[in-house]
């Protein structure tokens, strides 16, 4: 699943059901390969009304949709994997819930993080942020040097994230890493579907 290029989109915080409903299909016809439902702000009840609907058009479109943080929506909604942070319920347990045939990702921050999840059952990592981005409040800056070291010490899958768009995708590249997990660069644009599909052409370069 993650040997090739893989555009890895997460949705945005400030969408609606109906915007939001909209927004990932504009993302699935520009080629989105894996979706991830990620609202911090939002509470259970709509949360699994989202995720609900967000597995049936990922579903048309083949595409995997991951469920941030949230193992109970994950499994009400049917959605393909679940993805947790480190302060999250850990990894083990995520795994014994959610069972063999779920995608489980882990984000990591630091080298330390990546060797450790070489010990984990995950079926991949996020790694970053790689550049600085005003998404996430509180992201740690990584880097692209620390990006381009732990590609080469995990054993999983690395999604770098963080601020990255389309004129330094190219850096992200050059440090071995071909699946990048982004918000504002296709969510933050008039033209979602364009946007994907740019993002997707240079990836494959
Ligand atoms: N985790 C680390 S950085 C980040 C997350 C969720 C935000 C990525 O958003 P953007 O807009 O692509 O920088
Ligand atoms: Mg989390």
């Amino acid at each position: 699943m993650f040997e090739k290029p893989n555009l890895y989109l997460i949705t945005p915080e400030n969408l609606h059901y109906e915007e939001l409903i909209k927004a990932v299909e504009e993302a699935l016809k520009g080629g989105a390969d894996i979706i991830q439902y990620r609202a911090k702000n939002k509470d259970g009840k709509q949360m699994v009304e989202e995720a609900i609907a967000l597995k049936k058009i990922c579903f048309k479109y083949n595409v995997p949709l991951i469920i941030n943080d949230r193992v109970d929506v994950a499994l009400i909604s049917n959605a393909d994997g679940v993805h947790v942070g480190q302060d999250d319920i850990s990894v083990p347990y995520v795994r014994n819930l959610v069972g063999n045939n779920k995608i489980v990702g882990l984000s990591t921050k630091t080298l330390q993080q990546v060797k450790e999840a070489n010990y984990l059952p995950v079926d991949y990592i996020g790694f970053g942020a790689v550049f600085e981005t005003s998404t996430k409040k509180d992201a740690t800056l990584a880097g692209v040097e620390n990006l381009r070291n732990a590609v080469k010490l995990s054993i999983q899958s690395v999604v770098a994230i963080g601020g990255i768009f389309h004129d330094n995708v190219k850096e992200v590249i050059r440090a071995g890493c071909r699946s990048i997990a982004v918000i504002s660069a296709v969510f933050g644009s008039d033209d979602i579907k364009e946007r994907a599909k740019q993002l997707k052409t240079l990836l494959k370069e």
